[in-house]
């Protein structure tokens, strides 16, 4: 069984403790990976291994070196895909097909981006009477990576591509849950011969190892991506020293049908909003608003699409719907449909545990849900439940529909769908997210600003949003 170590100042150790945890594999339950259990005196370690390498060659490389260096590891991600999408899928319960698909190609995309992104940035120059301002860019310093398990390494590379670009050092922690595709990116920035101290892993629990980094006084800034209460606590954990923070939480997104909609692509399109990654996606579409006149039409040919997908063996290449990541989130979903029905909803279809052949019978498996017949203020229908379940809901009026859309405490994202240009721009400008999608989801330009309001975090990733947070800027004013 693979022991996966800390990854400390160019070097794989063994935990401060010695202690490892054990991490399954959610479709069968069988341990298949020992890590390393992380502790304050790893944290310790790992900054101080970082400061030295700011002060080191790498606080000096040159754009273009630190470049070809993220470039570099595109590169070698690349020449592990299989073995990389194997493993994520067995660490997250996510379907190969999927793994191989959108995570691990999007970890390369996140490098090569911010490979060509830091090359082609500019600065800053306003000449004024008798004087000239520049401005230059400089690294924060030391950053902790903090991310979670539905999307491990593509949402890390998608903190570290940037962060090594404008020339940082890195403390990362990957969530307990799902450490070992971040445990192969170690091995794989290792083999690029990135300066010892450059990057570093830290493994383990949040309270344990998540903790101690965001508080440590030499830590420059936290970029953060997980639940909305985990976020409240690292914000007043960093507030003290005023570190930068960039906080990308929760959300509990609309998909706003109208019935003068294309009806097979917004059927299509729904769907996958709202169960994409089994439903485990910040993005989900998990309320779903439709045009009264619609409604009938609409969920009936919703829940025969859903039914399509079949939970089965994340290894077998057909499948098309995985295990949720783990037993204690099986559960967390399951409590939700409870909720739903006590609240008075109807189970459209799934609502349960699928019947599977071992070894999945231990699996945390959940059937892709629909529920009809919910108030839309219910707790069901505004609190995130982050697995797959959607609720669906009639509207009278685009203005409603604008009302129930915002009623939620979250921000992040929504979509729109209809065929009358004039309309999707209104209720566009009156979401109160950080993103729409309009007759489509989840189509990506990496250059855009990606980021929630209100319970969905603070800040913004992506292009120059993301070169901005992870570097600090400097004005120099010379007298002519
Ligand atoms: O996130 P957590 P989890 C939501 C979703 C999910 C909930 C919890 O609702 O059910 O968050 O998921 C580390 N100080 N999203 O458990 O707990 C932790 O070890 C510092 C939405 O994954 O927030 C992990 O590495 N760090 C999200 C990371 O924080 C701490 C995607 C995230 O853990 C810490 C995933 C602490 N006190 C979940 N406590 C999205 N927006 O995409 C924990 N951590």
């Amino acid at each position: 069984m693979k022991e996966f170590l800390h990854y400390i100042d160019g070097r794989f150790a063994a935990p401060a403790t010695g202690e490892f945890f054990d991490n399954p594999n959610p479709a069968t339950g069988a341990i298949h990976a020992r890590v390393a259990r992380g502790s304050s005196a790893d944290i310790d370690a790992a900054v101080a291994a970082a400061k030295r390498a700011l002060a080191g060659p790498w606080g000096s490389t040159s754009t273009r070196e630190r470049a070809d260096y993220v470039d570099a590891i595109a590169d070698a991600i690349e020449a592990r895909m299989d073995e990389l999408v194997e493993l994520e899928s067995a660490d997250t319960g996510k379907p190969v097909g999927l793994a191989r698909s959108v995570d691990i190609p999007r970890a390369v995309s996140n490098f090569r981006f911010f490979a060509g992104a830091v090359r082609h940035s500019e600065n800053g120059c306003h000449p004024m009477e008798g004087a000239l301002n520049y401005t230059i860019r400089r690294p924060v310093g030391v950053m902790g990576l903090i991310t979670p398990w539905n999307l491990p390494l593509y949402l890390l590379t998608w903190k570290v591509a940037p962060a090594l670009a404008m020339g940082n050092t890195i403390v990362a922690k990957p969530s307990e849950v799902t450490p070992l595709s971040a445990g192969v990116l170690a091995e794989i920035i290792d083999s690029v011969g990135l300066p010892p101290g450059v990057f570093n892993l830290v493994h383990g629990f949040g309270g344990e190892v998540g903790e101690p980094l965001v508080s440590h006084q030499d830590v420059g800034g936290i970029s953060f991506t997980g639940g909305t209460a985990t976020g409240a606590r690292v914000a007043s954990a960093a507030s003290s020293s005023f570190k930068k923070l960039s906080l990308e939480l929760g959300g509990k997104n609309s998909s706003v049908v109208f019935a003068d909609c294309d009806f097979e692509k917004t059927v299509e399109g729904v769907a996958r909003a709202g169960f994409a990654n089994q439903g485990q996606v910040c993005l989900c579409g998990s309320r779903i608003l439709v045009e009264r006149p619609l409604l009938e039409r609409f969920t009936k040919a919703l829940v025969e699409k859903v039914s399509e997908l079949r939970p089965g063996n994340p290894a077998d290449p057909t499948t098309n719907f995985g295990s949720l990541v783990s037993r204690p989130h099986q559960e967390k979903v399951e409590s939700y449909v409870a909720l739903g029905i006590e609240e008075g909803g109807e189970i459209l279809t799934g609502g349960a545990r699928p019947a599977l052949e071992a070894p999945f019978d231990e699996g945390a498996f959940f059937q892709p849900t629909v529920i009809g017949g919910l108030a839309h203020d219910s707790r069901t229908a505004t609190e995130e439940i982050f697995g797959p379940v959607v609720t669906i809901h009639p509207f009278d009026t685009e203005a409603e529909a604008v009302a129930i859309a915002n009623e939620v405490r979250y921000g992040l994202a929504g979509s729109v769908w209809t065929s009358d240009l004039g309309k999707a721009h209104r209720v566009s400008a009156q979401l109160e997210t950080g993103m729409v999608w309009v007759n489509t989801w989840l189509l990506r330009d990496l250059r855009v600003p990606f980021g929630g309001v209100k319970d969905s975090g603070v800040g913004r990733e992506g292009g120059k949003y993301s070169l901005e947070f992870f570097s600090e800027s400097r004005n120099i004013c010379i007298k002519l």
